[in-house]
């Protein structure tokens, strides 16, 4: 008895620490911890049934988004499910129990959507993940649940789309009811153009499997109604992410909804002439207990420019130091405000919201109703329709001409858009991601980036600038001044370095692709450094002029010189003819195809329109000829070293 009374308080007192625990993650906030798939099943809070059911809904769109768009695209056919007289709710698969789709099919004339990004190699988003693994493994039985799917991707990558592709198929295999056919977007045409070419069939399909008629009504729909303060509350964010309270009160850990305010320890210029500039950024994570390997992703949170902000608010004709609040009309809803709330008009231009994108159509719709000259008004609705000349004419004006909403407000002087309702339109401004350009071997209480400042001339002759570099550009740390600090994460990726040192490697990686293969080399050099063999280290790089971009030289030459690295080069610029990285593999084809025999593994790292699609042509060619092959058998042979992950790409 004694002993079990001993058990028993221990576990009583262990339960309660725990429970404290959790309670106290954000900062006294209750804190609700993600449940796994297995307690999903008996938890209630998480059945988005319920939450339809409780609310008279009949429609939930899910989104597998990591840039937002799918997140975005979620929101609009949400909202616009009330002209079909079905009220719709946005979800996050992370945030469901998505074993409640068995019962969907309990609310009469219910609809499951699904916007799904793919990204890497055929992967889903992160959010998105726990559900491909229960779909792919699980058996439920989905009857009686009608759904569609529309995905987001890229047709430069070889997995274009896979993620979407797959949920439609598996959905259906699982027995649910395909109301529409699969939509697939393509981000490097226009994904925008994709998304409303199929939401207008999609809709009249959805009416008609259903019987119901559309409202007919096309009026604006706000999700958020507007408080402003004459008095400032209490609480007023300033720029923070909604779970850091303080900036003070770090806790780990660190990911997108709680990133890590890092030190900038060093910021320094990597380019030795003309006039454009790359930049090398060490940031301190050494308090965070965040660990990263070579090959990561490290994603940085950036601050728009004040130029811009303080110009939409003068087109707009606002106060930006109103204090204001965007709070949802509905509720039920799990988000309460698009973005941390109350917050002045300037802090949410500056820290939220993407001024710098190339508007939507949805957004122009919107505005065309703030319009007092009629031609205006006609001209915006006209872009935001799916009329042929429609599309011409956002593709030529939005599009080519590079317009952001600065340059549509400019540009249309008789649109005055009511602040709160464009922030209500425009996007949240999302993290930049940049390869990781050290390793945590050699340095493991710094995270290392490389980037090129972004600035071109716009065809209107607007000079745009990038929203992250040209704001890190100027984070220079001065001893005698306070830490410059920037709120980052790191993402893990699957560009991995093979596990055994002796492995022999190429890379490839022109430009600031050679950024991930920096904390590759130092990752290897460690290696010999600690007595192990390493294998053939190969880097090809190229850039315009050894003596102007040439980036990370003294350090790659150092490593050369020390045996460890085998340097291929290609300066573009300083000779007549243009030489590339693949003139180089070209002329090296018994290299790398030893390298290949050997079992050897190859990584390209760059850009992904030509680069990329230009190397994986030269390395088909070589594998067809080195191992005397047909056309096919070259790229069966490519498919499988990617199979095997010896070849990896880190391309964007
Ligand atoms: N699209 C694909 O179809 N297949 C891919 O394998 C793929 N990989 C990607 C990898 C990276 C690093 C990036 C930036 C994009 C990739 N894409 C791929 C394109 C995205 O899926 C596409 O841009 C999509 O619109 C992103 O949606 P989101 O903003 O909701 O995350």
């Amino acid at each position: 008895i004694l002993l079990a009374l001993i058990i028993g308080g221990v576990t009583w007192w262990l339960l309660k620490r725990n429970s404290k625990k959790d309670n106290s993650f954000s900062n006294g906030k209750s804190y609700t911890i993600q449940p796994t798939s297995l307690t999903m099943q008996n938890s209630t809070d998480n059945s988005f049934v319920k939450k339809l059911q409780s609310s008279g809904r009949s429609l939930v769109v899910f989104y597998g988004s990591q840039t937002g768009t799918g997140e975005e695209f979620a929101g609009r056919l949400a909202k616009e499910g009330v002209r079909y007289r079905m009220k719709g709710m946005v979800a996050d698969p992370e945030e469901c129990d998505m074993e409640d789709l068995v019962n969907l099919k309990n609310i009469p004339n219910s609809l499951a959507v699904f916007c799904m990004a793919t990204y890497g190699e055929g992967d889903p988003t992160d959010n998105a993940m726990e559900f491909y693994e229960w779909l792919q493994n699980g058996d439920a039985d989905l009857t009686g649940l009608n759904y569609a799917v529309f995905g987001l991707g890229n047709k430069t990558y070889e997995h274009y789309n896979e993620v979407a592709i797959y949920i439609d198929k598996r959905l259906e295999e699982l027995g649910a009811t395909r109301v529409y056919e699969l939509g697939l977007g393509d981000d490097d045409a226009n994904i925008e153009d994709d998304f409303i070419t199929w939401k207008d069939k999609f809709w009249p399909a959805v009416c008609e499997y259903f019987g119901i008629e559309s409202t007919g009504e096309d009026i604006s729909i706000r999700q958020y109604r507007l408080e402003e303060y004459e008095d400032a509350p209490d609480r007023v964010y300033t720029g923070e992410m909604a779970r850091l309270h303080s900036l003070k009160n770090q806790r780990p850990p660190y990911d997108a909804k709680n990133p890590y305010l890092a030190k900038i320890t060093v910021n320094r210029e990597l380019f030795t002439s003309g006039d454009r500039h790359c930049m090398h950024i060490e940031f301190d994570i050494e308090d965070s207990k965040m660990r990263y390997d070579s090959g990561d992703h490290l994603a940085v949170y950036p601050v728009n420019n004040s130029e811009l902000v303080e110009k939409i608010g003068k087109l707009c004709e606002k106060n930006l130091d109103t204090i204001f609040s965007l709070i949802n009309t509905d509720e039920e809803s799990s988000k309460k405000h698009p973005f941390p709330c109350p917050c002045s008009y300037r802090t949410a231009l500056t820290h939220y919201l993407d001024i710098t994108q190339n508007p939507r159509t949805h957004v122009l719709k919107e505005l065309a109703e703030y319009c007092s000259d009629p031609a205006e008004k006609e001209k915006l609705k006209l872009m935001a329709s799916t009329s042929p000349e429609g599309k011409a004419l956002y593709q030529k004006w939005i599009i080519e001409d590079n317009r952001n909403i600065v340059h549509i407000l400019e540009d249309t002087p008789s649109c005055k858009p009511a602040l709160d309702h464009l922030c209500e339109l425009l996007p949240r401004l999302q993290p930049r991601y940049y390869s990781i350009s050290s390793s945590p071997r050699l340095h493991p209480s710094t995270v290392h980036a490389t980037a090129v400042v972004v600035e071109y001339k716009t065809p209107t002759g607007r000079i745009n600038k990038g929203v992250a570099t040209t704001w890190l550009r100027e984070k220079i740390p001065k001893e005698d001044q306070a830490a410059l600090t920037v709120p980052i994460f790191i993402r893990k990726s699957q560009f991995r370095l093979p596990t055994k040192p002796q492995t022999p490697i190429i890379m490839i990686g022109p430009g600031t692709g050679v950024a991930p293969f920096r904390g590759f080399i130092q990752e290897r050099f460690s290696s010999k450094e600690d007595g192990k063999q390493v294998g053939q280290t190969v880097l090809y790089f190229g850039c315009r002029k050894k003596t102007e971009d040439y980036i990370y030289q003294a350090e790659f030459e150092k490593y050369e010189n020390n045996g460890l690295l085998t340097l291929k080069l290609a300066f573009s610029r300083d000779q007549p003819q243009k030489v590339y990285v693949t003139h180089l593999l070209e002329k090296d084809a018994d290299l790398i195809w030893n390298i290949f025999e050997n079992n050897g593994h190859l990584y390209i790292c760059g850009d992904a329109k030509s680069m990329a699609v230009d190397v994986r042509n030269v390395i088909l060619r070589i594998i067809q000829e080195k191992g005397n092959m047909t056309e096919e058998q070259a790229q069966a042979y490519y498919k499988k070293m990617e199979t095997q992950k010896r070849i990896s790409m880190d391309v964007w």
